[in-house]
């Protein structure tokens, strides 16, 4: 047993002190040592109140994932939290619960359990059960509803959001907040306490009929196909209905009903994904200095976005193009963007000026010299690429990462355009880069692994999900989505139309259709991924050559005109029925299952291959790749991802 479960007293209160790094998860026997030791507590007379305080970083982060996952799996019993926590708000003696970092939920149901909850005001609590596939399973469908109501409560476990110290205060989940010296002043609390008051003891929380078809309405559209929304609904409206010991039952089985069943277990494996994939083999971040400064070369739209990223984590920025008329309007689009964000109350106006502040411009590589790092985002083009890459060369500082913000462009063959290749390393943004969290790393034949590690740690701090990728063209995301694309136009050539083919993978759960992306980025564009992919032409290049490219010209796979939605066109139907004509290709019926095995089955095989010849570390990185990058259902863990 690793963790370590304490009592000391402090005058007459008890203090239960939890010590389980990193993040005070609750493994099997934690809770009921807590438990216990409040029992023993509070048999002794001396003993008036009890304190629970947790060491390190953070109050508990919630229940043991991997323990969740194996009793999934069935290598473990069942979860016996509910129980523990039962006898922790049975203590004779009042319990205060002191938060500090984050109490997320068993963490937070840990604090519900006590009969009074004192935070520090940076704590934050939340119930993110949801991200896993899963409702809260130790009481917080029934104790929350008890404290804060049933729309709170529902806000809280059906969307996952973490809230604030002074949120929860006036929502009612914690009572009180201190700015420091948290221990002392809980047992100050403790020792002014009376009776304890016992959350499950509280009243049934009014119906609210209104709030519940709300939380469904928003679940159905924004968390589309996820069985865990709905159930935490249905538990959350039990708590108006049930006494507390019968809505425990309920949640009971609706959390079960979702470990056991495959979406818990695919976002299980995202959650570790997610922290696995920062993480390169033999290489250590700190060999080489945090970045200061950063410099990007090119102010177009992936320079501005990058430059956002920059600024929006605080690191000061020189962007450099080469007219001062393209830095105006450069500077003038970043700031209409920032006002955008104050109108939708993202952000403050002195939060623009801040970032703003830290956005320098130069019309030459001036101030290039002192940057820790210089981004290049010139237009798609090899040669200028090269050109660009020998003029940085020249004026960056010694030890500066020099990165490529390219999506199809061989890392090596730009690299070897300097005397340091070993320096050079590819960022592969994703538009637009100061919004989308997807961020490939590309290492080419020369990056050293120290560069690799900085861009990394980089990444994470430019709060991007950074996934490392070998240079082979397309790297991953775009590699893997040329053949998927050629899968769909495929079925499409055969008998599909367009517009089932998109239905039948957005109703799988894709974000949207692969014909309807091809509008989006541009049919000439993807053209260009394709022969880098070495594809053969497709009834596409029909498309192309009647000047249908997509969104851009109005007209591609379907028709956009301007102010409204995305329609089929029967005069693509007639390019199809043209081309299959000509080409002596058969007509068949499709249905949706075919369409989506023939898809993600071309997104898996490529990705096996990718895997094969080392372009990805891990065959979860590509899953990060996808659910972050190309709106693959999370909930399905990803292309590579098998249930067991
Ligand atoms: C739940 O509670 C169900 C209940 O209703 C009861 C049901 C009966 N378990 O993220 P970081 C590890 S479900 C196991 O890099 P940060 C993490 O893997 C749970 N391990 O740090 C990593 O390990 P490693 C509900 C966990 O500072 C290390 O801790 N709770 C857990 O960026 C550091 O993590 C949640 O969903 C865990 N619960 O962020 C909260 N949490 O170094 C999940 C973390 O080996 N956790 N680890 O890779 C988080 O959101 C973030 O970890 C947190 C810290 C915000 C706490």
């Amino acid at each position: 047993m690793a963790f370590r479960v304490t009592t000391f007293c402090q005058g007459s209160v008890a203090i239960i002190g939890i010590d389980n790094p990193p993040v005070n998860a609750l493994v099997s026997g934690l809770a009921e040592s807590v438990a216990l030791a409040l029992e023993e507590a509070a048999e002794a007379e001396a003993i008036t109140a009890v304190v629970v305080v947790c060491a390190g970083r953070t109050f508990v982060a919630g229940a043991d994932i991997r323990e969740l996952g194996e009793t999934a799996a069935g290598r473990m019993g069942p979860i016996t939290l509910s129980a523990a926590f039962n006898r922790i708000e049975a203590c004779a003696k009042p319990v205060v619960m002191a938060i500090h970092g984050t109490a997320l939920g068993g963490g937070l149901e840990l604090a519900m359990s006590g009969h009074y909850r004192i935070a520090l005001s940076s704590a934050n609590v939340g119930q993110p059960e949801v991200n896993l596939g899963l409702i809260p399973g130790a009481g917080a469908t029934q104790r929350l509803p008890r404290l804060c109501g049933i729309a709170k409560a529902l806000e809280l476990c059906v969307t996952g959001r973490t809230i604030t110290a002074a949120e929860a205060l006036e929502a009612g989940i914690i009572d009180r907040i201190v700015e420091k010296d948290l221990v002392d002043e809980a047992v100050a609390y403790a020792a002014s306490l009376g009776e304890p008051r016992r959350t499950g003891s509280l009243p049934r929380p009014a119906a609210d009929a209104a709030a519940v078809a709300a939380a469904r309405n928003d679940a159905a559209r924004r968390m589309r196909g996820q069985t865990a929304p709905p159930a935490a609904i249905e538990a959350i409206e039990a708590s108006a209905r049930l006494e507390f010991a019968e809505g425990l039952q309920e949640e009971k089985r609706l959390f079960e009903q979702c470990l056991h069943g495959p979406q818990a277990k695919a976002l299980m494996h995202l959650f570790f994904a997610e922290r696995e994939v920062g993480r390169i083999p033999g290489a250590a971040a700190e060999e080489l200095p945090a970045i200061e400064k950063a410099a990007i070369l090119g102010a177009g739209t992936m320079g501005r976005g990058i430059a956002m990223c920059f600024a929006n984590a605080g690191i000061p920025v020189r962007l450099s193009d080469q007219t001062g008329a393209a830095l105006d309007s450069a500077m003038a689009a970043i700031r209409d963007t920032y006002e955008a964000g104050v109108k939708k109350g993202r952000l403050s106006a002195a939060d623009v000026e801040t970032r703003m502040a830290l956005i320098s411009r130069s019309a030459s590589l001036e101030g290039f010299d002192e940057a820790g790092i210089v981004v290049e985002a010139v237009y798609e083009d090899l040669e200028a690429k090269k050109r660009v890459f020998q003029q940085i060369d020249a004026v960056a500082r010694p030890g500066a990462i020099l990165a490529t913000n390219t999506s199809t462009l061989d890392i090596d063959l730009i690299a070897g355009a300097t005397g340091r290749p070993e320096w050079v390393c590819g960022f592969h943004f994703f538009s637009p880069a100061h919004i989308m969290k997807l961020l490939e790393i590309v290492r080419g034949r020369a990056t050293s692994l120290e560069v690799m590690a900085a861009a990394m740690a980089l990444g994470k701090r430019l709060r991007k999900t950074a996934v490392p990728a070998g240079n082979c063209p397309g790297f991953i995301g775009n590699r893997m989505f040329a053949p998927y694309r050629e899968a769909a136009i495929r079925c499409v050539e055969q008998g599909a139309s367009p517009w089932a083919v998109d239905e039948a993978l957005t109703g799988w759960g894709m974000a949207m259709g692969p014909i309807r992306v091809g509008d989006l980025s541009g049919l000439d564009i993807l053209r260009e991924v394709r022969i880098a992919a070495g594809l053969a032409g497709t009834v596409e290049d029909r498309l192309i050559e009647a000047g249908r490219l997509g969104e851009k010209t109005g007209q591609g796979w379907y028709s956009h005109a301007a102010g409204r939605k995305a329609e089929p066109d029967s005069a693509v139907d007639e390019l199809v029925r043209a081309y299959r004509n000509e080409m002596g290709i058969g007509q068949r019926a499709f249905t949706a299952d075919e369409i989506v095995e023939r898809c993600i089955q071309a997104l898996r095989t490529e990705g096996g291959k990718i895997l094969a010849e080392g372009m990805a570390l891990r065959a979860a990185d590509i899953d990060i790749v996808y659910v972050h990058g190309y709106g693959f259902p999370a909930w399905r863990g990803g292309p590579m991802f098998k249930q067991a």
